[in-house]
């Protein structure tokens, strides 16, 4: 029997006056090659749709997420099944998850890996009865009071050495449900204060962490890909994760080379930077991977986490994601939250129906932004410098210090710098969008 009394959400159209209806997402659309689905590789995210009731700072949940049942083992079941009755509802075809939120954890580490396999395999079964697919697992290595100072930065070796183990089941895991990544979010590894904090010390390790589990999977069969995620701050004052550019030399520095990123939206903000700044800068290192679809609001400082509609941000997140070539093992994860006042089972529709719809919103515009050209043409123009003269012997190392020399004293002075052009730019967008 059907745990939600909401049928399945079918595309309608952009005029369409029914609130349980895609305006803008039709999955099974070939748009740029293939359907519309296989672009955006929606996915759900446990803990915020399964698990969060809208618990904040003052008051308890608002959402009651039980499903009916009263038993944390039974209500982990049931949870299963409404996820996956969501996921055919609303043709999400990924769901992504912490060791956490699909098994409650237990009194020691070998009983809680116990639940997990039950609950593993009771996954397993569901994906085989519904082709839904896990895009990526994850170990919640910050919530429990043991990670209190940190998991892989904590002062206590003990810790690390829970952190690694709760990390290798929580690989196994994904592996067995076929998982096509595995995010490292750096939960608490960061520090509160440098007065008690030995942060190279802390860095080194959370490098071994990340090597130590890594290797692991890939000695256990694990082909996808493996993410950091970046965010600046929060739980802690200060992440070492804090934005791409951050962890993008830190994974250089140590020499871990096959990670890829998960830029969420909502950590781009709160380092002080834009969502697509976040992807580009992922891109053009080569390690865009994954995204955390979410969004956060201007006007409070902390993560929000509110399911994404502010439609210029899809577009320029889509623009990104076509640049890189599309998803590969990669997708769209709802790291997005229903606020508080929205507290019914009927708003868990409304929230992945507004978010999917700004993404397909986004993919079709951003599919219009490319064939106009405009922006890309402008862009190419405006460094055609180099692609001749001094610019091109300067990109192929030919031009010397002293050829430079050279080329300065005879202009002068430079005398062709040409118009920025950003509010042409800008209204260009706007046309394609809304013309
Ligand atoms: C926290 C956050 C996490 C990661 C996975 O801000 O985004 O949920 O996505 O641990
Ligand atoms: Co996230």
């Amino acid at each position: 029997m059907d745990i939600f009394p909401i049928g399945k959400i079918a595309y309608e159209g952009s005029r369409s006056a029914n609130p349980l209806s895609f305006k803008y997402y039709n999955p099974d659309e070939p748009i740029a090659g293939k359907p519309m689905r296989e672009h955006l590789k929606f996915a759900l995210s446990w803990w915020h749709t399964m698990c969060g009731g809208g618990t904040d700072m003052f008051g308890t949940d608002t959402a009651d997420k039980r499903f009916g049942a009263t038993e944390p083992l039974d209500i982990a079941r049931r949870k299963a099944q409404a996820a996956f009755e969501l996921m055919e509802k609303l043709s999400v075809d990924y769901f992504c998850f912490h060791d956490r939120d699909i098994a409650p954890e237990q009194g020691s580490l070998a009983e809680s890996n116990k639940t997990l396999d039950v609950m593993t395999e009771e996954l397993a079964s569901l994906m085989k009865a519904t082709g839904k697919k896990c895009l990526w697992g994850t170990a919640n290595c910050f919530s429990n009071p043991r990670y209190m100072h940190g998991a892989g930065t904590a002062p206590n070796a003990d810790v690390f050495a829970f952190a690694a183990a709760q990390i290798k089941k929580a690989i196994e895991i994904t592996v067995k449900l076929g998982g096509s990544g595995y995010v490292y979010w750096g939960g608490r590894e960061g520090y509160e204060t440098l007065l008690n904090t030995d942060m190279g010390l802390e860095q080194d390790n959370l490098a071994r962490l990340l090597k130590i589990t890594s290797e692991y999977g890939r000695s256990i069969g694990f082909k996808g890909d493996y993410y950091i995620e970046p965010k600046p701050k929060e739980p802690t004052k200060h992440q070492y994760d804090f934005d791409a550019a951050t962890v993008i030399g830190f994974l250089r520095h140590y020499g871990l080379d096959e990670f890829k990123l998960n830029i969420e939206a909502n950590h781009a903000t709160l380092a002080g930077h834009t969502f697509q700044h976040e992807l580009r800068t992922a891109r053009v290192a080569g390690m865009f991977g994954s995204i955390d679809a979410n969004q956060g609001d201007m006007l409070l400082g902390w993560d929000t986490d509110q399911f994404p509609t502010n439609v210029y941000d899809a577009v320029y997140c889509m623009y990104e994601v076509l640049k890189a070539g599309g998803f590969t093992n990669g997708g769209l994860n709802f790291d997005s939250k229903q606020r508080r006042g929205s507290y019914t089972h009927e708003d868990i529709f409304h929230a992945y129906i507004a978010g999917m719809d700004t993404f397909a919103f986004g993919l079709r515009a951003a599919l219009r932004l490319i064939e106009d050209g405009r922006i890309d043409g402008f862009t190419r123009k405006r460094y055609e410098s180099w692609s001749g003269g001094i610019g091109k012997d300067i990109i192929s190392g030919k031009a010397t210090i002293e050829d430079l020399e050279r080329h300065a004293l005879a202009m002068g002075d430079v005398t062709t710098n040409t118009s920025g052009r950003q509010e042409y730019l800008e209204a260009a967008v706007n046309q394609v969008l809304w013309g």
